[in-house]
């Protein structure tokens, strides 16, 4: 449990002019049941290093291999449920004047949670391409429309490469336009939340020296230390799906306060 003093610190930054920005990373979506990126994957993928699954060496190598990892993964993500922390993060929307959620996940737990502004940066599981983009960058694929199963990857209708997903692999560029965004959020917003990320992926992980030169305070929530905790102006240690609900408790009651003292004075 965090120390309240620690929240009501915390708190005081979020007044409701504040500009938001929320890094997240696997970590946020534990407690909804997904497996972090370094944890040891389960059952059948335990055997693998999901960071050398992850690159377009491996898709080419073997395609179905890499297909099947992402349709298990996709089965997982469908059925996970948003958690406490991300639907914190969705109030915290009625509370502050802008909340960006630049997210690392491909899970959509995010947009699922309700949060209406929320940048992926790298991709998501819920979308297909054409491994070689035939018809322009990103040539999207519906799977719906082609014959597949979660064992073989289907290929393109147009041109007959192989379907991949539209994630960002290790080896390959953020979409220029997303990063542009997240790059323009993190230097203008006041305060950046880094939830449940190790920090070790870049450039995702030099987002919050960018907010930081921006002049933003720091938060981070997490139940480890990591290379972004010197960064932080707080470090809130503990699972997010309970300190964010905590925080956003103690900034809403601050509000209600605030109000009610303003109310009160009018009189
Ligand atoms: C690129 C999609 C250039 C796919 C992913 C600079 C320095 C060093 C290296 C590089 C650099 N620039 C580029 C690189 C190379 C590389 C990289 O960063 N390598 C690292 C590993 C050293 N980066 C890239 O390749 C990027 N591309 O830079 O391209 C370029 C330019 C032009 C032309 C060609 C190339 C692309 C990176 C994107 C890779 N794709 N995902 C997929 O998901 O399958 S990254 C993937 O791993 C995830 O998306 C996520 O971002 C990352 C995992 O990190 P986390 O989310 O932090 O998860 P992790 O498991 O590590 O940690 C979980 C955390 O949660 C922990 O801290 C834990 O304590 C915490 N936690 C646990 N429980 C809870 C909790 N927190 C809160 N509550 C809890 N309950």
């Amino acid at each position: 449990m965090i120390e309240l003093n620690q929240l009501e610190l915390a708190a005081q930054t979020f007044t409701p002019g504040a500009r938001v920005a929320v890094l997240t990373g696997a970590g946020i979506s534990k407690e909804s049941g997904i497996p972090t990126f370094r944890e040891a994957q389960t059952g059948l993928w335990a055997q693998f290093d999901p960071q050398q699954l992850a690159t377009p060496d491996a898709f080419r190598r073997d395609p179905d291999l890499v297909w099947a990892w992402y349709r298990h993964r996709a089965a997982v993500c469908d059925k996970a449920s948003p958690n406490a922390g991300h639907l914190a993060l969705h109030r915290l929307e009625d509370l502050v004047r802008q909340v960006v959620v630049l997210t690392q996940n491909v899970d959509g737990l995010h947009v699922r949670a309700g949060s209406t502004d929320v940048v992926e940066l790298h991709g998501s599981l819920a979308r297909y391409k054409c491994s070689r983009n035939c018809q322009g960058s990103p040539t999207f694929i519906d799977i719906a429309d082609v014959s597949h199963n979660d064992e073989h990857a289907p290929l393109c209708p147009h041109c007959g490469e192989p379907v991949r997903p539209d994630v960002v692999w290790f080896g390959e560029p953020l979409r220029s336009s997303v990063l542009r965004r997240a790059t323009v959020v993190a230097r203008t917003c006041n305060i950046m939340m880094i939830v449940g990320t190790s920090g070790l992926v870049h450039p995702a992980a030099s987002l919050p020296a960018l907010a930081r030169d921006g002049g933003a305070t720091i938060i981070e929530i997490n139940p480890d230390r990591t290379p972004i905790t010197p960064l932080a102006h707080t470090f809130l240690q503990g699972p997010s799906g309970e300190v964010l609900p905590q925080l956003i408790d103690v900034i809403a009651a601050r509000r209600e306060a605030a109000e009610g003292s303003r109310e009160s004075s009018d009189r």
